[in-house]
């Protein structure tokens, strides 16, 4: 269901970046879950390029049960321009749920102006898929954006109208990092290092999907994929309680 989405971003990438891959560590790439009405299959992808330094995005595939196309691009840490996080979920085709965001890092008024601001005009033209939901696992406030789409929605709705709201706020986020200068002070550059690496943390221990991962995949291999793949910077809570 959320295939173009995935095709659309690799085209994309691959068009305008010098993309190298990532290693992704061994059994985390690939799996597959013989658990639920039709099993499972999840797939990652990670790139790294000069302007990027981590691309990652990951597709579920359990049939009608659940469809996601999860993503986080994180800029090289000479840039303090937003994480580009993309959520898109499907279960049992009556529950859609998709989110999109440019995920800042930093929410003082200057940082606003720069870099969300520039995300009102698409926003507004895409009013429908911005439903001001309540989050449940994350707080809002924290490294989510106010210009953020998140809607719960319907099969035609994403085809139709999110496709081109995605498209929309892919080109921006593209523009931004083009137009923004990188950093060259080393004390600034470690306040991304260090702003970055608090986002993984953050979103490891709240991710809502840990569940889902571990009713198909086990909770072994959730706790390896969430702490080694999709937040690598992140310390397993038990571990850094010890440090
Ligand atoms: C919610 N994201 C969810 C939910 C799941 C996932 C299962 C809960 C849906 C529900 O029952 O309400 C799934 N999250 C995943 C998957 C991965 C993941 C499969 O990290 C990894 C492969 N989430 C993100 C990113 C954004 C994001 C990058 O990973 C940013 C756009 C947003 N997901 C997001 C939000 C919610 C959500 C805002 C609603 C959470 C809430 O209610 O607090």
């Amino acid at each position: 269901m959320y295939r173009p989405f995935l095709e659309y971003l690799e085209t994309e990438l691959f068009r305008r970046f010098d993309l190298q891959s990532q290693p992704i560590p061994p059994g985390l790439e690939r799996q597959v879950s013989d658990r639920g009405q039709t099993g499972a299959t999840i797939q990652s992808w990670c790139y790294q390029c000069p302007e990027l330094r981590k691309i990652r995005y990951t597709y579920i595939d359990g049939g009608a049960a659940a469809q996601v196309f999860n993503s986080v691009i994180y800029p090289a840490h000479c840039y303090d321009i937003p994480l580009l996080g993309i959520d898109l979920l499907s279960f049992g085709k009556k529950k859609i749920l998709v989110v999109l965001d440019f995920q800042p890092l930093f929410r003082d008024a200057e940082y606003h102006r720069k870099y969300i601001e520039p995300m009102k005009a698409v926003r507004d033209r895409y009013n429908d898929l911005a439903q001001n939901l309540e989050m449940k696992f994350y707080d809002a406030n924290q490294y989510f954006s106010k210009y953020l789409l998140f809607a719960k929605t319907d099969a035609e709705t994403v085809k139709n109208r999110l496709m081109l709201a995605y498209q929309e706020y892919l080109d921006i986020y593209w523009q931004m990092l083009e137009q923004t200068e990188p950093l060259t002070d080393t004390a600034d550059i470690d306040r991304i290092v260090k702003a970055q690496k608090d986002y993984d943390q953050y979103s490891a221990e709240r991710d809502p999907a840990s569940g889902l991962f571990s009713s198909y995949f086990g909770h072994e291999w959730s706790e390896r994929f969430l702490y080694e793949f999709l937040f690598a910077d992140a310390k397993p809570l038990a571990v850094s309680s010890k440090k």
